[in-house]
């Protein structure tokens, strides 16, 4: 077979895939996408696990590159649901004409970069490829994270990861299922399965926040008037710092009184989901508004969860949305049925799993299924798990094995030509993905035609420059309370993961930096190094 040479090699066909594609094509570059599924999606083609739907109202988490897209989708509900974002995804590929460019059932094995051509040579699952430029648009949460539990091979029932859900329907009826975990998406899916299944053991390490989503079919006055202005409205997400419109707050928790606080926590806690956290201007900038916000948090489990024993393990101790904030429907709820049981694994650690289920506290539990929710290897797994090779032969692995180093989150130095879409160092995860990646997608597909047309073959980033930007990503976290728990914001939940955190925070801020460093011709890139 010839060896097939491109301009653009994109990895991953979900959201930032999806738009890199249609954008570079449309900017005259020859691109394929390599896709390890046998579908597109990314994170909403893996992450079907029952109740999974994405936690920021539908109407924002979308793409805004297409005007007549945006006026022509219509979300049922305020929140969509796993089957509608794919359903939608779907649409933009046959809309834009996308899958003839997409490579399914095809992993990527290694990217190198040959520094006499200046090329990458990717080798894949079904052949070999030569590509001047490589974008990862790999996720930042698509690195599902399996525990080495002692025994983990022996089960014999079925077994699930809430990131790898199979694609067939998979129904708990009648069954005993074990889940272990309580982030996200373990929070979602508990209430669905609780009333499939005969009965659930949630194993929890530590109690999470979560704030009611409120869900319910689009109300059609609100999308008409978003419809009506569209472009203003997704400008107000621009200018908030999680990117989210609608959260721009000013007022302080500490300088409100009590009954003040206590009204403005519970229309955000009826009303907000996620913006719960933008009650107030101060509350991730200052213990004490936190403590604040999380004290009537845990009030409300207490409220929620009739028995006082349970309510109080469900009740979390940490600063509120120093991990990342959880919105559900009917998580706590869920507790007061009599088919669902909370095992504290604190007092109860895991000894090992058993043919028939797990050991916890000198007790067996058998169960039929055994469901790992224990997230993800957040931000840089999906990068260090594929071999991926830069100038000299360094790997990227053992390049960020003491820490991921990133310039703006979109290049790394050693790795000329190689982007990455919202890679570490860039708001992301601390922000409304859908327009954080397509800013991304822009900037990346602008300097690809800038280069083109200033005659410029090789770009990348210098150790220097990543430092400074590194050390501000973390400066700027000192400010908050983002550090002050555990976290896979923070490598935490990873033991061998360096503990750096990684996302910038504040939206407004970075897009500024971004834009001005594209106008100042890519200022900091290097362009052509012949050492
Ligand atoms: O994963 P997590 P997730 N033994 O890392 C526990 C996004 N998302 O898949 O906290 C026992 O949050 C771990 O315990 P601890 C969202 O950004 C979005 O739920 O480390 N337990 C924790 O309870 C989210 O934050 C949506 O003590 C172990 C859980 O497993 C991110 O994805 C929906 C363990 C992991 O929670 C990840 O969420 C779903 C062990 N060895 C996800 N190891 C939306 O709503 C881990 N745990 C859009």
């Amino acid at each position: 077979m010839s060896l097939r040479k491109l301009d653009v090699v994109i990895v991953g066909a979900g959201f930032s895939g999806l738009f890199l594609l249609h954008k570079l094509r449309s900017s005259g570059f020859s691109v394929a996408v390599i896709e390890k599924a046998d579908q597109l999606g990314g994170t909403w083609h893996w992450n079907r696990y029952p109740g999974a739907r994405c936690d920021i109202p539908s109407l924002q988490y979308s793409y805004q590159f297409d005007e007549d897209l945006q006026q022509d989708w219509n979300w049922s509900e305020k929140y969509s649901a796993q089957p509608e974002i794919l359903e939608y995804l779907n649409h933009v590929a046959d809309r834009f004409d996308l899958r003839k460019d997409i490579e399914f059932n095809t992993e990527v094995i290694s990217a190198r970069f040959n520094e006499e051509k200046s090329l990458w040579e990717i080798k894949t699952s079904q052949g070999e490829l030569e590509t001047k430029f490589c974008v990862m648009a790999t996720g930042c949460l698509s690195a599902p994270n399996t525990p080495d539990f002692k025994g983990l091979d022996d089960y014999e029932g079925q077994f699930l990861h809430t990131g790898k859900w199979p694609q067939t329907q998979v129904d708990f009826t009648d069954e005993s299922v074990a889940i272990i975990g309580t982030g996200s998406s373990s929070i979602q899916s508990i209430p669905v399965i609780a009333e499939q299944a005969k009965h659930l053991y949630v194993f929890q390490r530590t109690a999470n926040y979560s704030i009611p989503s409120n869900n319910g079919p689009m109300d059609p006055a609100q999308e008409a008037e978003v419809k009506s202005r569209y472009p203003e409205f997704r400008k107000e997400n621009w200018e908030n710092g999680f990117g989210i419109a609608g959260m721009a707050i000013e007022e302080m928790a500490v300088e409100d009184d009590e009954q003040g606080r206590k009204e403005k926590f519970n229309h955000h806690w009826e009303n907000e989901g996620l913006g719960f956290l933008g009650a107030y201007a101060d509350l991730m900038l200052d213990k004490e508004a936190n403590e604040m916000a999380a004290s009537f948090a845990r009030d409300k489990v207490k409220e929620i969860v009739k028995d006082a024993e349970v309510a109080e393990l469900l009740s979390p101790k940490f600063t509120i949305g120093c991990k990342r904030l959880c919105v559900d429907s009917g998580y706590f709820e869920a507790f007061n049925r009599d088919n669902v049981t909370l095992i504290d694994l604190n007092a109860n650690p895991i000894d090992c799993i058993t043919s028939k289920g797990l050991m916890a506290g000198q007790e067996e539990y058998s169960v039929d299924s055994l469901i790992l929710a224990t997230g993800f290897d957040a931000m840089t797994g999906a990068l260090t798990r594929i071999d991926i090779r830069g100038r000299k032969g360094i790997s990227l692995k053992d390049q960020w094995k003491d820490g991921a180093k990133s310039y703006l989150g979109l290049g790394i130095s050693n790795f000329p030509n190689l982007f990455t879409v919202t890679g570490p160092g860039s708001p992301s995860v601390l922000s409304n993905m859908v327009p954080s990646l397509e800013l991304h997608v822009e900037w990346i597909s602008q300097c690809i035609e800038w280069m083109r047309d200033n005659n410029k073959k090789v770009i990348e980033s210098t150790k220097a420059v990543e430092e400074e930007w590194m050390t501000l990503v973390n400066e700027v976290a000192d400010l908050t309370v983002y550090k002050s728990c555990n976290s896979w914001y923070n490598g935490s939940n990873i033991e061998e993961k360096a503990k750096d955190f990684l996302p910038f925070i504040g939206v407004p801020p970075y897009t500024e930096k971004i834009t001005e460093v594209a106008e100042q011709n890519y200022q900091g890139f290097v362009f052509d190094k012949t050492n």
